[in-house]
């Protein structure tokens, strides 16, 4: 196949705040709730274990953060992530000019809440926490990168969540406006593209993997879900109006990458309503600005009553995003059979085990084809640009002797991935982005581990929070260079 790629195409890469910026309690940031909680996955639970005010010992597990009253008596774990991930935040610099030698033409990052308003609710922002993100997004102009920015990336600053209720409490929704209200002032002209939430979706993808989870949790999880689709309508309205140039997206995790394990029409239907359920109920109301028809039917199914606000249903009409972007590392099977071998160990995305592909070592599929597949699914419905904003391999990666570090595994998946971005184009996807995720190594979200990798540029930062902060180029590196030259043709 003869070059795709469009000119301009936006070769990058991705990273979030809280997983990459360290220096969690510097310059008046505010603590947030990744700061507090630990995590783990469905089959293999991390847990923290501190003491309690009255002395006695508990356990928590990611699910659940810890209380205020017993946070500073640690016995056994780690909160998430290590406070001081890969230090982004002293790095950036180095960082973004390693991005620019690969020849990034976006760099995909997120504002953290708690560094502009430590408690979310602060009439006036911090600002050290405005100079540090503009000094960034400087730093990317120099070398012609453009940002992509997404407002909130799972980190909430923790006063919302703890004393206001989190998203489930419809206040929340002025103070996000007030927040990106002063983004959108303070950054014109330096940002163009905006994302309002990472993965929105995912409150409903993991209701399945947390077991025996009380009902007034999952009314609780539709209804912060509603408030954030609110806040995301109001949020892009207003990006419009303060800069008309701006572009803003959503970003919902996955795609509808939910196969049927076999032909029995059962699983067709189960695998449509897992994509239904999981993907398109977000992506629906936020492209098309109205809940899809099947919503009542999962309200019903899962009894829960979604409460809308006066205006809400214009609201969400009137703000509907200019471009849909989504995170794809895999596709999972659905099927209504029973005693099939499940796939998945040590990470939230289960289901049964496709015998056609290979798994990752942390038990994700490797399935470009299913990248194709999402992108013609998701263009065919909503005909708007798409931008891929995560994909990646998480790997254990060796240091040799001299210092080099061959990850031919990421090479090999990240080829697989341009190719299939590339039929998809020529299938006529109008697709303007690729941004692989933890393009330099962080911390992991599903687990909070370090080693498990994804970058092209290695740094030398460890679980036990030992480590140089060093950053290295992997042979990933010099390949994914070589294919941003040549737009995506020297693969
Ligand atoms: C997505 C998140 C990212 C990221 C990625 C990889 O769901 O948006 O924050 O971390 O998954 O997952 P993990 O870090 O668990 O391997």
């Amino acid at each position: 196949m003869s070059n795709v790629f469009p000119e301009g195409f936006y070769w990058g890469g991705a990273t979030a705040a809280n997983q990459c910026e360290g220096a969690w309690n510097v310059d008046g940031r505010g603590p947030a709730r990744t700061d507090v909680t630990t995590v783990g996955t469905a089959d293999s639970p991390r847990y923290i274990t501190v003491r309690m005010p009255d002395g006695t010992t508990t356990k928590f597990s990611q699910f659940t953060p810890v209380p205020k009253e017993a946070r500073g008596a640690v016995l056994d774990g780690e909160y998430y992530p290590n406070h001081e991930s890969i230090d982004f935040y002293h790095h950036y610099k180095e960082d973004i000019a390693l991005f620019a030698e690969m020849g990034f033409k976006m760099f995909r990052m997120s504002i953290s809440w708690s560094r502009i308003f430590p408690k979310g609710i602060e009439e006036e922002p911090n600002q050290a926490g405005l100079d540090f993100y503009r000094n960034v997004f400087l730093e990317l102009k120099k070398y012609g990168i453009e940002p992509l920015v997404t407002i909130s990336h799972y980190d909430t600053p923790l006063y919302i969540e703890e004393e206001l209720g989190g998203w489930s409490n419809r206040e929340v929704i002025a103070l996000y406006d007030r927040f990106t209200e002063v983004l959108f002032r303070e950054y014109k002209g330096l940002v163009k593209y905006w994302l309002t939430f990472n993965e929105i979706n995912c409150a409903l993808m993991t209701l399945k993997f947390i077991p025996n989870m009380p009902h007034t949790m999952v009314q609780d999880r539709y209804q912060s879900l509603h408030n954030q689709f609110v806040a995301s309508a109001r949020a892009v309205k207003r990006a419009h109006e303060v800069d008309p140039d701006c572009k803003v997206g959503c970003m919902v995790a996955g795609g509808p990458s939910a196969y049927p394990l076999t032909c029995d029409p059962k699983d067709i239907i189960a695998a449509q309503i897992e994509n239904q359920n999981s993907f398109w109920y977000s992506a629906d109301v936020q492209v098309r600005g109205a809940y899809p028809a099947f919503a009542k039917r999962m309200w019903e199914h899962d009894g829960v009553t979604v409460e809308f606000g006066e205006g809400d249903e214009e609201i969400l009409r009137s703000g509907t995003v200019d471009f849909i972007t989504y995170s794809y590392y895999m596709t999972s099977c659905v099927t209504t059979h029973e005693d099939v071998e499940m796939s998945g160990k040590g990470n939230l995305v289960m289901g049964a085990k496709n015998p056609y592909l290979t798994y990752s070592d942390w038990g994700w599929s490797i399935d470009p084809d299913g990248l194709r597949y999402t992108l013609n699914e998701i263009y065919g419905r909503y005909q708007i640009p798409v931008m891929v904003v995560e994909n990646g391999l998480g790997a254990i990666d060796t240091v040799e002797e001299d210092g080099s570090i061959h990850d031919p595994y990421r090479i090999d998946y990240m080829r697989e991935h341009v190719r299939a971005m590339g039929e998809a184009i020529a299938d006529g996807v109008d697709l303007i982005a690729y941004t692989p995720w933890g393009c330099i190594d962080l911390v992991s979200a599903s687990t909070g581990e370090m080693h498990k990798r994804y970058g092209m540029i290695y740094v030398d930062r460890h679980d036990d929070g030992t480590g140089s902060f060093e950053r290295r180029r992997k042979d990933s590196f010099f390949w994914y260079k070589k294919c941003i030259e040549s737009n995506g043709e020297d693969l």
